[in-house]
């Protein structure tokens, strides 16, 4: 039932962490009432804290937490080294299948004493989380706390009965989950005077007036919410640093660093820090950051002992250099595996890893030269430096070759790089995609990048396997216990801020929550990552119908989240051509509005055609970036996927698609549906009314009506302009004004 407390709080700021009272507590299991954990290690504390407040959160009792076992049911959570009652649980075998930061979960109903050198009254359920590593122990509990969510309403069993079909004396829980990528990394673009770079969801958490934010409950709120999906690794400046953040590895700033440091530890968190690479000249007064000069090589060195002084497990350092006017080691005719292996060296002594970013384009072109092709920039500049790098650098690779657009092939970059460590980088943040005003579930996106076959080292060479490590060089899997193996993964730019659900549109929380998921777990599919969001968030006292995870939300909420990508998509830029919004704030139609700037960022629509012709034979080139039979499928309109075509190909207005539709009739279509499609998603969320907390369903509900008449706008603004250059008009008579 919800109460006056509930409704206080019912502004989604607890996400999907709000663990909401079983309206069958009554049913509680025995073994949630005592917790016990050994050792002093701060993580595996947390761990205990946060499995404590989600089972006092959904049982209204607050299970003991206990340092020895007790002649009760109990949870036991802690490391096989260290635990013997965890690691009696687990034959070598068992322990041994369990990565760094992977856990075991098992329930069993009974404990055969005689198994039990440890402990040997226990009688009834017993539930065990283990790890090799505290983290490890940490995400095991945020599984077991969902696990139990998803069983509150009492259509699952909480433990074996009679009824189910798992035999009483197995486990009822069995659970061994490794992370597929070893980095899980969020990156923020926060800059220290609150503002945010492409944020959509209020100003930033970390920094307010040039200093560290007072508000540290929040930063402790929102490791809870990262470490909950897996997410250890997180830059907290924006990569364009800018005058002041240049000073965070200044003593001015390091404490507050370390600080901050601190919270993110307890959550099994490493931060990492945006530098600028010209500090030696902005801070050390040096007249060059040339890196292959030793007085620049010996500054960063002492930079490197200062910082780690302050923050011994910093992860590193993150570099936007030679990129959008940041400067770079090009300043000095050096290329980009020179600049980061001087930074790499300073941070090797203390571990730190330098993320060296892969977005260097040219940024000053004009739009009649048609070869200059800023989709080629990455692996023109990245792939003949392949192999030069250290072993603690990264190169981090955004998921497209231009930027973070609704639809976008797969850079080809990775792959390419065969003797390099990489680091995918996704945008969960909006800026492309609706700035979280608009509904756009970005998991599905993200799943196509991971699944595409780059066919690098053969077939079967998926993003997914390149960027965990998986593949390893020559279709051979690196070592799990090499430095190589670890230095793989995926970071993403966050779309968190102040706002009090924390991304704007509560439904945005989806895409954060989908992020770790993913990340932990690339197999898991868009479908099953919203059917756990949906039920996480939406159950209990959001859910006014009181059945828990009700009938109609679930379905009803999932269709929304799985349709957006696909109904923004249909009224926004055509094709993959993509761009087509109003300069700088990147929010809205503009169909010129990069057209004629110097980003490199154009359609080429004319009276007679429209698109950009990256072929080989009589584009720019850039299809030779892919290897065959990706390459021979985009050169050809023949081959090339709809979705795509006008990334790789101009073609006249009346080129006939797979679709059977001309490309004209489809940008009608496809805008008139998708303007209709997004007012269905209001009309959905309005027809759930009943269901929802009041609160909750009216800040969704303002989002959803501004879609609504905005995807109109998109409509209008986009066939008026195509109708307008093409001359051609609806066969179907709409009004195009
Ligand atoms: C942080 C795009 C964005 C910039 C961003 C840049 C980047 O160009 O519009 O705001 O800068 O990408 O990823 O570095």
């Amino acid at each position: 039932m919800s109460n006056h407390m509930d409704v206080q709080k019912e502004n989604g700021y607890d996400a999907w962490l709000h663990y909401p009272r079983s309206s069958h507590a009554e049913n509680r299991p025995a073994w949630c009432n005592v917790i016990v954990v050994t050792g002093g290690d701060e993580v595996l504390q947390t761990a205990a804290n946060e499995l404590q407040r989600g089972l006092t959160s959904m049982f209204g009792q607050q299970p003991k937490i206990n340092d020895v076992p007790v002649d009760v049911p109990f949870i036991a959570l802690g490391t096989f080294k260290d635990h013997p009652l965890v690691a009696e649980r687990f034959s070598a075998e068992e322990q041994a299948d369990v990565n760094a930061e992977g856990y075991r979960i098992r329930g069993t109903e009974m404990i055969n004493p005689a198994q039990s050198a440890s402990y040997d009254a226990i009688k009834g359920p017993y539930v065990t989380v283990a790890g090799q590593t505290a983290p490890g122990v940490l995400y095991g509990v945020f599984h077991l706390l969902r696990w139990l969510q998803g069983r509150l309403d009492g259509e699952l069993p909480l433990q074996a009965t009679s009824k189910s079909s798992e035999s009483s004396d197995g486990p009822f829980l069995d659970v061994l989950s490794n992370p597929v990528n070893p980095i899980r990394m969020i990156n923020h673009w926060d800059n220290m005077d609150g503002s945010v770079e492409r944020g959509y969801a209020g100003a930033s958490i970390f920094y307010e007036n040039n200093a560290l934010t007072k508000n540290m409950d929040r930063l402790r709120d929102y490791a809870r919410l990262l470490a909950s999906v897996g997410i250890q690794s997180l830059s907290i400046n924006n990569v364009n640093v800018h005058q002041v953040e240049t000073e965070l590895i200044t003593d001015k700033y390091l404490s507050d660093v370390a600080r901050l440091a601190a919270i993110f530890r307890a959550y099994g968190i490493q931060i990492y820090l945006s530098i600028n690479y010209a500090s030696p000249m902005q801070l050390g007064g040096l007249t060059t950051a040339d890196p292959l000069d030793p007085g620049v090589a010996e500054w960063w060195r002492a930079k490197a002992r200062e910082v780690y002084a302050a923050v011994p497990d910093l992860g590193g350092f993150v570099v936007k250099a030679d990129s959008e006017n940041r400067p770079g080691p090009f300043s000095y005719g050096r290329h980009h595996a020179d600049g980061a292996n001087m930074l790499a060296d300073a941070l090797q002594p203390y571990g730190g890893r330098i993320i060296w970013r892969c977005f260097v384009y040219d940024c000053k072109q004009d739009w009649r030269d048609r070869k200059t092709d800023r989709a080629r920039a990455a692996f023109d500049y990245f792939k003949p430096l392949d192999g030069l790098f250290r072993d603690n650098v990264i190169l981090q690779i955004k998921n497209g070759p231009m930027d973070f657009q609704v639809r976008e092939p797969v850079s080809p970059l990775f792959g390419a790089l065969q003797a390099t460590q990489v680091l995918l980088e996704f945008q969960i943040t909006q800026e492309y995609t609706g700035q979280q005003r608009h509904l756009c579930y970005l998991v599905p996106q993200w799943k196509e990048v991971l699944d595409f076959d780059t066919y690098t080292q053969g077939k079967g060479s998926t993003i997914k396997r390149i960027v965990s490590g998986s593949l390893g060089s020559n279709g051979s899997p690196a070592s799990p216990s090499s430095t190589k193996y670890t230095n793989y993964g995926i970071a993403a730019v966050t779309n968190i801020g102040a706002d009090t659900n924390w991304t704007g549109h509560l439904l945005a929380q989806s895409n954060l929550y989908g992020y770790g998921r993913l990340a932990w777990d690339p197999e898991l599919s868009a479908d099953e990552i919203a059917d756990e969001w949906v039920r996480l968030t939406f159950g209990g006292y959001r859910n006014r119908s009181h059945t828990g995870n009700s009938k109609h939300l679930v379905p009803a909420i999932k269709k929304m989240l799985l349709d957006s990508w696909n109904i923004y998509e249909s009224y926004t830029a055509p094709l993959g051509v993509g761009w087509m919004v109003s300069p700088d704030h990147h929010y809205g139609p503009d169909v010129d509005g990069y057209e004629y700037s110097m980003w490199g960022t154009y359609h080429f629509a004319d009276c007679r055609g429209i698109g950009v012709d990256r072929t080989t034979t009589t584009g720019t080139g850039y299809v030779g970036q892919y290897c065959s039979p990706q390459a021979d499928i985009y050169e050809s309109t023949e081959t090339c996927p709809d979705e795509l075509l006008l990334f790789f190909h101009h073609v006249p207005y009346t080129h006939v698609l797979h679709s059977g539709q001309t490309v004209i009739q489809h940008i009608y279509d496809t805008h008139f549906e998708g303007a209709e499609r997004a007012a269905n998603l209001r009309d959905t969320w309005v027809s759930l009314r009943d269901h929802l907390d009041e609160a909750i369903y009216a800040q969704v509900l303002e989002r959803l009506e501004h879609q609504t008449e905005h995807a109109q706008e998109w409509r209008d603004r986009i066939n008026t302009y195509f109708y307008r250059k093409s001359g051609i008009a609806d066969q179907k008579n709409r009004p195009i004004y």
